[in-house]
């Protein structure tokens, strides 16, 4: 019971929710995974499932990190070449921002993604699969290019990983579960178990609190950012007193691009989302300081804490975005110094 706390904290879903307490209950020596396309930024987004990943080797779980380098290149990300150069890094990053390297294992795709056994289930997964949900599994990952061929393969390929790289749970962002779904229909197909997938949530443009965050578009806070670039950031951030807030209350249609109505717009409070995505699973309490006028110092031990006392007027928003650039600054600081010492 506690593992499965420990899995299932701060996450969306799980596929399902009783293969997942299957796999709590004995985790000892079994395997989980997240693939990330390689990024020259470690931004919040890649932390989401990182924290997760520690949370699971925390829970008696062995953790694999695939640095998807064929993944980006069918994505149009850069040449090979350049594209490990960056994993390179980037692995370096993750363990600077807290993955363990001796618990950890790093493999690039193109370690097992050329092999002969892969390529020829590869070929059985383009006949088991239609254009079509190839394509749709795709939607939230290569947003509106994914008219490539490459772009079908993509996810037949992800999928795949699941068998090759053999894990029992596929953990990911929400834009990756139809992908996730894939693998669960047509795996079995080739013989294999449906995989159990953990899904974790999508954090929200920090200055608008629309969609999810990436390093493509929107602010977003990495591992390289300064103790003013992250305080410049957060202080634009949008920040309304709800956990909860309304489109349509929120946002007129000039803020979207055209065609796009405020009630088609998923709308999050992006600094409470971070609060609890990021700050609360590292730090056990958060201290907002406050002058003495404004009722002085506070400290919160839950999230839930932070969240109630917005809500109801007693911690303002303006007060709250300093404590998380504070917060986020220690976060960050920890992999800075680590960084640093690797130069
Ligand atoms: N689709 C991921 C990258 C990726 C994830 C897994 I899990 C793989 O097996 C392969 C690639 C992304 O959007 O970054």
């Amino acid at each position: 019971e506690e593992a499965f706390e420990l899995m299932t904290n701060n996450t969306v879903e799980a596929v399902t929710e009783s293969e997942l307490r299957e796999l709590a209950a004995d985790p000892e020596g079994k395997r989980a995974y997240v693939g990330y396309e390689p990024s020259g930024v470690l931004h919040l987004g890649h932390m989401v499932t990182a924290t997760k990943l520690m949370e699971l080797q925390e829970a008696g779980f062995e953790v694999v990190v695939l640095l998807a380098d064929i993944h980006a290149s069918l994505n149009d990300k850069g040449t090979l070449e350049e594209i490990r150069e960056i994993a390179e890094r980037m692995q370096e990053k993750f363990v600077a921002f807290g993955l363990d390297p001796e618990q950890t294992e790093f493999l690039l795709g193109s370690e097992f993604q050329l092999d002969d056994e892969y390529v020829l289930d590869q070929h059985e997964f383009c006949v088991e699969t239609s254009m079509n949900r190839a394509n749709r599994s795709m939607g939230e990952i290569a947003g509106d290019d994914a008219e490539r061929v490459s772009h079908a393969v993509y996810p037949l390929m992800q999928a795949l990983d699941i068998k090759h790289l053999d894990v029992d749970l596929a953990v990911g962002g929400m834009e990756q579960r139809k992908v996730h779904m894939l693998a669960r229909d047509v795996l079995p197909k080739l013989g294999e178990p449906a995989p159990t997938c953990l899904h974790t949530p999508l954090i929200a443009d920090l200055e608008t609190g629309i969609g999810k965050m990436s390093s493509s578009d929107g602010v977003t806070i990495s591992i390289e950012d300064s103790t003013m670039d992250i305080a410049a950031k957060v202080d634009k951030g949008f920040c309304p007193p709800t956990a909860d807030p309304d489109p349509e209350e929120q946002l007129s249609s000039d803020d979207l691009p055209d065609g796009v109505e405020p009630a088609d717009v998923e709308l999050e409070n992006p600094v409470l989302q971070l609060f609890e995505f990021h700050v609360f699973p590292r730090f056990n309490t958060v201290t907002v300081e406050r002058d003495e006028r404004f009722g002085g110092d506070v400290t919160f031990d839950s999230y839930d804490a932070l969240e109630a006392a917005v809500e109801s007027g007693n911690l303002h928003p303006e007060d709250c975005k300093a404590a998380l650039a504070d917060a986020l600054d220690r976060l960050v600081e920890l992999g800075r110094r680590k960084l640093a010492i690797a130069d």
